[in-house]
């Protein structure tokens, strides 16, 4: 398997996952700063010109959630999904799908009139929206993390990774987490063995 990203983005998603199940797999690294992620050799494998993008064999793919759900159906053995057809396996593809369309587009926003779009394109006004747009989805998770250890019954699972991984970037970017069950929670998703092999690569 062949991995193909840059650690400090949501490629760490797919770091992470594949550290929890252990599996072998070769990192590429795609150095943004340098436009690898626009060249013809990385367009062919992700045409969107993103980070992440994994290939297992004849199998390409790009989008951190597929990728992660892809692993996780193909070693079982670890458990980053609920029992098939369960509740919670249905509520766990419900909190990653939010997060992506959710909790992480004001991170997004905030990150592309900062720094990813050309300097013309940029909108300072922006940050001030996504600030307020951020407000809404944190203090959903806030109340949900309330007196739980996992964001989906009593175990880790994906949704955790997709969760934690966010609320890292929002840390890194300055973003107030949406008070103390939200910081503890990351704190021990962040103290995982996986989690801390991906500041390896
Ligand atoms: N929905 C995609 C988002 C991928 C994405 O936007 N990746 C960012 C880094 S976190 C990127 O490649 N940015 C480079 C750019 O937009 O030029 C996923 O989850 O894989």
């Amino acid at each position: 398997m062949e991995l193909y990203g840059v650690a400090s983005s949501r490629t760490r998603r797919v770091l992470w996952a594949l550290e929890e199940i252990g599996a072998e797999f070769t990192f590429h690294k795609v150095d943004l700063s340098k436009g690898e992620h626009r060249k013809p050799a990385y367009l062919a494998i992700n045409p969107n010109g993103k980070v992440p993008a994994f290939v297992d064999g004849d199998i390409t793919l790009f989008e951190s959630g597929a990728v992660c759900n892809y692993l996780a159906l193909k070693y079982p053995n670890a458990r980053l999904l609920p029992e098939p057809g369960s509740r919670d396996a249905a509520l766990c593809q419900q909190w990653i799908f939010w997060v992506i369309s959710e909790l992480e587009q004001p991170l997004w926003s905030m990150a592309k009139h900062r720094f990813v779009l050309p300097e013309a394109r940029r909108i300072p006004a922006m940050l001030e929206l996504a600030a307020y747009e951020w407000q809404h989805p944190s203090s959903i998770l806030a109340e949900h993390l309330a007196g739980r250890d996992y964001m989906v019954g009593n175990a880790f699972t994906l949704a955790d990774i997709f969760v934690a991984h966010t609320l890292n970037w929002a840390r890194g970017a300055k973003v107030a987490l949406p008070g103390a069950a939200a910081e503890d929670y990351l704190e021990r998703m962040l103290a995982r063995p996986a989690f801390e092999r991906t500041m390896n690569y």
